[in-house]
């Protein structure tokens, strides 16, 4: 276990060779307490009025369940905190281009709870070319191999996309295919705790195990940037949404049986 970190130096270095890069405490103190409690309120006051496929629990019964929410950008606090500056320049930093946000999320794996994220990358969910895309993962929690840090294969973005599969994890309807012993012996896992933040590459190979603990959360709320460059592959991303579209209704999500953004695992909202 590794525990990566970075100096405002070193860090486009480190995110071009590594694939991903960590800033210890990146918002300033009173940034990170507003945004703790806008997701809180968020999760009392609107969670409950979302269709399902905005807001995925482990047991719906159970809201204490709550595991992942996509798009909450369509909130009016979110839809302005996502041009926030601290974040949208590292973004245009790390990518060496300007970029726009595309996209938020929040992730937990709730105490009890079986939840691994499948070894995935999120570019093949995006379907960008060139892949200009990163994914900014601050920790709400302290984060480490009891409840679940991720865990990166540093280089793997240079390495191309791998192919997926259909997983039975809500939330990641594609993990790589074939994650083999030598794919785990590279992987770094990453420690953290609240207000640090975990950025890497669309092509980074990353995962986490479950949440073993019986008390502890792991929550985070991540932004997807997408530098000015990057175009989607739509036939590629058409049969992504498919897939996804099929896995959720598998696992019972009710959806309209038409893709839309709102009802994907990692939705892309741009063009
Ligand atoms: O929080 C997690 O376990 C998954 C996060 C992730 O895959 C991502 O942000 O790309």
């Amino acid at each position: 276990m590794a525990a990566a970190s970075s100096s405002l130096a070193s860090r486009r270095s480190t995110f071009e060779t590594d694939g991903f890069v960590v800033i210890r405490q990146f918002l300033n103190p009173g940034d990170f307490a507003e945004l703790q409690r806008e997701l809180n309120r968020y999760i009392t006051l609107v969670v409950p009025t979302l269709p399902e496929g905005d807001a995925f629990y482990h047991d719906r019964a159970r809201p204490e369940t709550l595991k992942q929410m996509s798009r909450i950008e369509n909130d009016p606090f979110f839809s302005a905190y996502i041009r926030h500056p601290a974040w949208q320049s590292l973004a245009e930093e790390l990518l060496g281009e300007s970029a726009t946000c595309q996209g938020s999320e929040w992730f937990n794996k709730p105490p009890g709870t079986d939840h691994p994220t499948p070894p995935h990358q999120d570019n093949y969910y995006f379907c960008l070319q060139p892949p200009q895309v990163l994914t900014m993962w601050l920790a709400l929690d302290s984060v480490d191999e009891e409840n679940g840090c991720l865990r990166y294969i540093p280089g793997s973005h240079r390495e191309g996309l791998r192919p997926h599969g259909r997983t039975r994890t809500l939330g990641f309807s594609q993990g790589i295919s074939g994650y083999s012993a030598a794919d785990h012996a590279r992987e770094v896992g990453v420690l953290a705790q609240p207000n640090d933040l975990l950025v890497h590459h669309g092509n980074t190979i990353h995962r986490a195990d479950p949440n073993t603990s019986t008390t502890r959360h792991r929550r985070s709320f991540a932004l997807v940037f997408r530098g000015a460059s990057a175009r989607r592959d739509d036939a590629a991303f058409q049969k992504y949404l498919a897939s996804s579209t099929a896995q959720q209704e598998s696992l019972g999500v009710k959806t309209t049986g038409t893709p839309q953004p709102s009802q994907q695992s990692r939705p892309v909202t741009a063009n």
